[in-house]
């Protein structure tokens, strides 16, 4: 059955064949943009009945899987068939069909149809990207197609074989899916939609963000009015809007886009949004900050795991791993954490993001343990700031600051008047860190690391 939407038989518009048990499932395609780029010659897209190839007077195109199990699986010989027709029209210049073939097959198990194979395809299909390619688009359905269709083809020269799943959710067929991907595709090719400019600010386009809300008349509809800006004729503050409107939105929605972002083409501004939103940018990448909370009984575990990965990293270079496991197994251990937990006057707080627990503070109430220190610390009551780690990944993104903050807040709502803590005299980083939290040095002691005495300052914050 020829396609009555399909332009002049042999065209030189960017070709796309869909081959299927049900034609009438793209008909769709005869409609809006894509249609009347078919009417326009501007793509010459080609409907398949799968049957048509079927050589049984039943026109069977399925039957019973091997290994058994519900269902009915196609056939590879008619799939072969059928494939290899598509190929059999005259080619663009009349002469045979010699064009590369990409062969796309949409199943549930395929990897993610995204803008950026949308880009590729059109640019295959357009010759924008080298010498002009097919696009061949294989609707299965009931369990899908026999495997070996996609091996054979995957060996063929001068065919690409590419699975793809539009979504994780499950359909009946490929046609669904054959009708997103034709639509996000042929609205790339050249001369399909009116104004390619539109194209450039897409949602998933180059700025790798969501899109901006936008708004039409009336300015004010049912109480709810058109933000000023967008009416001011302020044509560089309309644009700084919709940039922070597409910030909030793409980190609300879309936090894996924004993990992804460029972060040399994210001005001050940007990083501001994005840091209200409750994002970092550290080195190269675009970090969601962790959420502090109170750590719970069931957390002692991943906190003897955290506390191992973090504790000898403060340690002095010199210390011997030996010793500072020494010190994490009789300190540091899950065991000693269910106490911790346990203990009224210790206060844990933990760090955490969607890969678990990513920092720790503990703070312990009371009288100093060390005589010389409750002689160095004058306001009181004070709190110790026991521990205050943060895994190095995390460097940057602010937990150690937001971790201290939240630990200096809980000191403060329990009625502390200062802080104390020891830090390794050779731990620039951390008595770097301490310092812009306002710490100050007010004296040394030592702190036995296994079988090693080390040298700590003892630093002080007052809490007003
Ligand atoms: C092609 C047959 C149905 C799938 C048994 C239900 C894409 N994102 C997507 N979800 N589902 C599909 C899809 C489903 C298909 C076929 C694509 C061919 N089915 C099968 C496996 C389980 N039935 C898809 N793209």
């Amino acid at each position: 059955m020829t396609d009555p939407a399909a332009g002049p038989t042999a065209s030189a518009a960017p070709r796309i064949d869909v081959v299927t048990i049900f034609p009438e499932y793209l008909r769709p395609l005869e409609l809006s943009l894509v249609g009347k780029a078919r009417r326009d010659g501007l793509l010459d897209l080609r409907v398949h009945d799968l049957r048509d190839v079927a050589t049984d007077r039943h026109r069977t195109v399925d039957d019973t899987p091997f290994g058994g199990g519900a269902g009915m699986v196609m056939r590879p010989d008619v799939w072969g068939r059928a494939i290899d027709a598509t190929g059999q029209a005259p080619g663009p210049d009349g002469g045979p069909e010699v064009r590369d073939v990409v062969l796309l097959v949409p199943t549930p198990s395929g990897t993610p149809f995204t803008q950026a194979i949308a880009h590729e395809l059109a640019g295959a299909v357009s010759g924008a990207a080298g010498p002009p390619a097919r696009l061949v688009l294989a609707c299965g359905r009931y369990e899908g197609i026999d495997a070996r269709v996609a091996e054979r083809y995957a060996g063929e020269p001068g065919v690409t074989v590419r699975e793809v799943s539009i979504g994780d959710y499950v359909l009946n067929g490929g046609e669904a899916a054959a009708l997103v991907v034709v639509e996000a595709v042929v609205r790339l090719l050249p001369g399909v939609v009116g104004n390619p400019e539109s194209l450039v600010e897409e949602s998933f386009g180059d700025a790798g963000l969501l899109e901006y809300p936008v708004y039409t008349k009336p300015p004010s509809w049912v109480g709810l009015d058109v933000p000023e800006v967008l009416r001011s004729g302020h044509h560089g503050a309309v644009a700084r809007w919709r940039r922070d409107a597409a910030l909030v939105r793409t980190a609300e929605r879309r936090p894996d886009l924004v993990e992804s972002l460029d972060v040399d083409r994210l001005d001050a501004r940007d990083r501001d949004v994005l840091d209200g939103a409750g994002y970092a940018v550290v080195g190269q990448r675009v970090r969601r900050r962790p959420s502090i909370r109170a750590a719970a009984s069931t957390d002692a575990a991943a906190l003897a795991d955290l506390a191992a990965a973090t504790f000898p990293l403060a340690c002095p270079p010199d210390t011997t791993l030996g010793s500072a496991r020494a010190f994490v197994a009789e300190h540091l251990s899950a065991e000693r954490f269910s106490a911790y937990l346990r203990d009224p006057d210790r206060t844990v707080l933990v760090a955490e993001d969607a890969t678990g627990l990513v920092g720790y503070t503990m703070l312990v109430a009371g009288e100093p343990y060390d005589a010389h220190v409750a002689e160095l610390v004058i306001d009181r009551p004070t709190i110790e700031l026991s521990k205050c780690y943060a895994l190095p990944r995390m460097h940057g993104t602010g937990t150690s600051r937001l971790l201290i903050d939240a630990s200096l807040d809980a000191a403060r709502s329990g009625g502390a008047r200062s802080v104390w803590l020891g830090v390794n005299q050779q731990n620039a980083r951390a008595r770097a860190f301490y310092a812009k939290a306002g710490f100050d040095v007010v004296g040394t002691k030592t702190f036995q690391v296994g079988e090693r005495l080390e040298d700590d300052y003892v630093l002080v914050r007052q809490l007003p």
